[in-house]
């Protein structure tokens, strides 16, 4: 495992003594990974410090992995800290960038080491973390729409039963349209990534979450509470959140506090329900893919092998081996290219015309040579003779 540097490997953290895994035991169920997504300032960095101290406290240390460069200070014991491999503001100063284009920038160099974390996650079982926890830049954008982003959320889906933990500022969300605007972005990122789901109305030590479960649950209460709004985002808000019904049916929501440590036991009933939705819709449907992926590749490489065999037929066979005096000249002497000339086919009329080109200056060389054999062989005589 590599040594915290300011190079660019990734680095872990972790004491490799806690992380032993036992190659000989039979195969163990792996971690599971909690992506934690959201706007900037919803609380994921504080929410992930609070999950990572109830597991700590329930004796189920997590594995923790930030993946924001651009965070000043990280509050939770990190397994994997992106900013040991990766300095943000140096990346801004070496490619000319604004602070924006250096977190997008760093993201993307650590994602071309992801198959570094990748390996330290293996090797884990979930005897030695049952769940790694990921938090990830402050500017949600920064993640969900970039290739880095999707990178790391295939590689781990890949491998790890994988969830993804959308955290709200439910104190900022008392207006509908703001919360549906959230929703929306919500939805989208599920449509995108189709990994299982969990909302986490955050901050509820301001504001009590249930406003938001209503509206969820009663589309007429939250058409009452759009009454009260005027503005023209009013009707088109009406229309959206009907869209977002379907969303709303299936949506695991949980209200927490990640200051006090509120609603944290029904945030872990919600990921073990997620995995379990996981491994029954998500994994068979990945590994169909990815069978499909895996076919279309093989039937590639049989019509391209076809094709190949197809052109070869057009010519003749090409002779590969060599004639009995090459073979013996290359087990007394190194080879050298003119035997390989002679086991060409001498009657051959292909494109390479050895019939032509094997003329009296080879017919020389050929009989030179063996006179030089002969020599060797004399000297060589002579040599154990004298012995
Ligand atoms: N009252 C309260 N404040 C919170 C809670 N979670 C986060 N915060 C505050 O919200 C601000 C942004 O939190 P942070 O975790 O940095 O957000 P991030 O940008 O999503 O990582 C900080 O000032 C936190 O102290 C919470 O549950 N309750
Ligand atoms: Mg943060």
């Amino acid at each position: 495992m590599a040594e915290a540097s300011g190079g660019e490997e990734v680095t872990s953290n972790s004491d490799d003594r806690i992380a032993k895994s036992d190659d000989t035991e039979s195969p163990q169920e792996k971690p599971t990974c909690i992506l934690c997504l959201g706007m900037a300032g919803s609380g994921k960095t504080t929410f992930v410090q609070r999950l990572t101290a109830h597991l700590y406290a329930q004796k189920e240390t997590p594995y923790v992995v930030n993946l924001d460069p651009a965070v000043r200070e990280v509050p939770y014991p990190a397994n994997i800290d992106i900013r040991d491999s990766v300095n943000y503001k140096e990346v801004m100063k070496q490619y000319k960038l604004g602070p924006n284009g250096g977190i997008v920038t760093s993201l993307n160099l650590f994602a071309t080491r992801f198959d570094q974390v990748m390996s330290f996650l293996d090797k884990k079982r979930s005897t030695d973390f049952k769940y790694a926890i990921f938090d990830t830049p402050g500017q949600i954008e920064v993640f969900t729409w970039s290739a880095s982003g999707a990178i790391i959320t295939e590689a781990l889906a890949s491998s790890f039963a994988t969830i993804v933990v959308y955290i709200i500022d439910t104190a900022r969300s008392t207006s509908p349209v703001t919360f549906m605007s959230n929703m929306l972005y919500a939805c989208s990122i599920l449509y995108k990534t189709k990994l299982p789901f969990i909302v986490v109305l955050n901050k509820t030590d301001i504001v009590d979450h249930n406003f938001a479960v209503e509206w969820m649950q009663d589309f007429e209460v939250f058409e009452e509470a759009l009454a009260q709004d005027t503005s023209y985002m009013s009707s088109l808000t009406r229309s959206m959140s009907l869209v977002l019904d379907e969303f709303y049916q299936n949506l695991r929501t949980v209200g927490v506090s990640s200051v006090t440590g509120a609603g944290m036991d029904e945030f872990k009933k919600a990921v073990d329900d997620a995995v379990v939705e996981f491994e029954t819709q998500y994994k068979p449907e990945y590994e169909r893919l990815k069978k499909d992926k895996e076919e279309k590749a093989r039937k590639e490489k049989e019509d391209q092998l076809k094709k190949v065999k197809q052109d070869l037929g057009a010519g003749k066979p090409v002779a590969m081996e060599t004639n009995p005096i090459g073979a013996q000249a290359l087990a007394s002497m190194h080879a050298t290219p003119f035997h390989i000339s002679l086991g060409a086919d001498l009657d051959s009329d292909d494109d390479e015309g050895n019939g032509e080109e094997f003329d009296e200056e080879e017919m020389k060389e050929h009989d030179s040579f063996k006179r030089y054999l002969e020599k060797e062989k004399l000297k060589k005589q002579a040599g154990t003779n004298q012995e």
